[in-house]
């Protein structure tokens, strides 16, 4: 693990420049069309944006999932691929990789992250249990749900407030688990569902002291924490910057420290480590890792594959090393901010403060003359591609889905559009064509009309659904 921390030449000389620490190798050319183009693309994609061919895409924000470039180290990995059925030297590789830099004993891979949380939903559940989880991501709480839990958002109130400027909007109120326990009993929570820096809150950070006192509070109850640790890297740059005592303490060191506060974590490698495809889960105690260990031939592949090529495994134990370098991290968050910089200089309504992995455009902001119903963060994104090809995601109403008891909606007060940064993928300028689009739509704002949905699929709606335009 790194000693001392990197600074870059702005660094070393107290200026403000910084840049990225790698240059450029390979290119993929990309293609621009026209204003028709797009209206005809958007109609048949029934302005879902996971519809669109990305061919039909500029400057892709979907995601920062499997979307990351690979460094010229990680390509080399692919090349020692060993892909035997059993025991490949690459899972070995990896294995140690998660050991050394999460500090979890028992590794099991997974084809990403969801099969990870398929099998921890699956294990450690038992149906009617309650899952707090400092607020939901959308696969996580689905597969707490059909292993018969019952989530409950115990993360601060702040989160729940696009302006409010908290260093760690992130964090659980202790408050609301002591309640929980108080009226359920502690027996009748099966574990803490904790995520660094928090997707559908804006990317917001966790603290080191805020994991402190949950792991307190449950060795008090004999509670489990299990953590997501997808973007826990980008987390501990946030701790890094703004919690007291860390500004000389590598990322990889407080990764580390903060993983050890939990009993085991669930990763989609696709954000963080820098890979296309894989994830894994890890935890401390023997007999889980048995029954994981278990299920994972059932569900994955055998439990030194998990769904994976050794080529997968390989990029994915180099992709972890890069992505816990301060220079990759502080280059990486670098450029979200310097997005969010343009934006909140043109008074455009985003998610304060600015996260680690995208911007969250407030759509209720942008659109305070649509209801809720009329979709207004799928709408926002609907205009950005039209603009300028830009792909975005719906991360409001649509992505919430319907409380599976009642069938109503859930209203999320949170009714966002996403615009994610790929890790190594894009310039500074064309986040410069981003925010000149983000402003136009903006300035169009009072033309948007919303959208009704026509089609909508049983689970995860949002991927799928169909819409009009009112
Ligand atoms: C995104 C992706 C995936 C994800 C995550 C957190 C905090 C688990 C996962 C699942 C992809 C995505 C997934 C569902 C809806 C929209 C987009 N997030 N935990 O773009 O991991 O995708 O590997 O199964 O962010 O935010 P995986």
């Amino acid at each position: 693990m790194t000693e001392h921390i990197p600074q870059t030449m702005g660094q070393q000389f107290g200026r403000r420049s910084w840049a990225e620490p790698w240059k450029i190798k390979m290119v993929e050319p990309l293609r621009m069309n026209t204003r028709e183009d797009r209206a005809r693309a958007a109609a048949e994609a029934g302005y879902n944006t996971f519809l669109l061919r990305s061919e039909d895409v500029y400057i892709d924000l979907l995601t920062d999932s499997g979307t990351s470039a690979m460094s010229d180290r990680q390509w080399a990995g692919m090349m020692t691929g060993d892909e035997a059925y059993a025991g490949s030297r690459n899972f070995y590789n990896l294995e140690n990789a998660i050991q050394t830099y999460y500090g979890y004993k028992h590794v099991v891979p997974t084809h990403q992250g969801r099969g990870a949380e398929h099998l921890i939903s699956q294990a450690a559940i038992k149906p009617g249990q309650f899952v707090p989880g400092n607020m939901y991501f959308t696969t996580t709480r689905l597969h707490q749900e059909m292993a018969g839990g019952i989530f409950v958002d115990v993360i601060i109130d702040e989160a729940h407030d696009p302006t409010f400027l908290h260093p760690f909007k992130g964090n659980i109120d202790l408050d609301k688990v002591k309640a929980l326990i108080d009226r359920e009993g502690a027996g009748k929570i099966a574990y803490i569902s904790l995520a660094g820096t928090v997707n559908m809150a804006g990317g917001q950070p966790v603290s080191m002291a805020n994991v402190k006192a949950l792991r307190s509070l449950c060795d008090q109850h004999g509670i489990k924490i299990y953590l997501d640790a997808t973007r826990m890297v980008e987390n501990a740059l946030f701790i890094q910057e703004r919690e007291e005592g860390y500004a000389d303490t590598p990322i990889a060191a407080i990764l580390h420290e903060f993983c050890g506060y939990t009993d085991g974590a669930w990763m989609s490698a696709k954000k963080d480590s820098l890979v296309n495809i894989g994830g894994w889960l890890a935890v401390n105690d023997w007999d889980l890792f048995e029954e994981l260990r278990n299920m994972v031939v059932v569900f994955e592949g055998l439990h030194t594959y998990g769904g994976l090529a050794g080529r997968d495994m390989e990029a994915m134990a180099i992709g972890i090393v890069e992505s816990v370098q301060d220079d990759h991290v502080r280059s990486r968050v670098g450029q979200v901010r310097y997005l969010g910089e343009l934006l909140t200089d043109w008074g455009i309504p985003i998610v304060q403060p600015v996260g680690g992995h995208a911007i969250f455009l407030d759509a209720k902001g942008f659109y305070p003359h649509l209801q809720q119903t009329a979709f207004p963060a799928q709408t926002l994104a609907a205009e950005l591609y039209l603009d300028s090809g830009i792909r975005s995601m719906e991360r409001g109403i649509v992505s919430a889905g319907r409380n599976p008891k009642t069938g109503d909606h859930y209203y999320p007060k949170l009714e966002l559009t996403r615009l994610t940064i790929p890790r190594r993928v894009y310039t500074q300028a064309h986040m410069d064509v981003v925010a000149e689009s983000v402003k136009a739509v903006y300035d169009g704002r009072e033309q948007a009309r919303g959208l009704q949905m026509v089609y909508e699929p049983r689970y995860l709606r949002f991927f799928q659904a169909r819409f009009e335009r009112l």
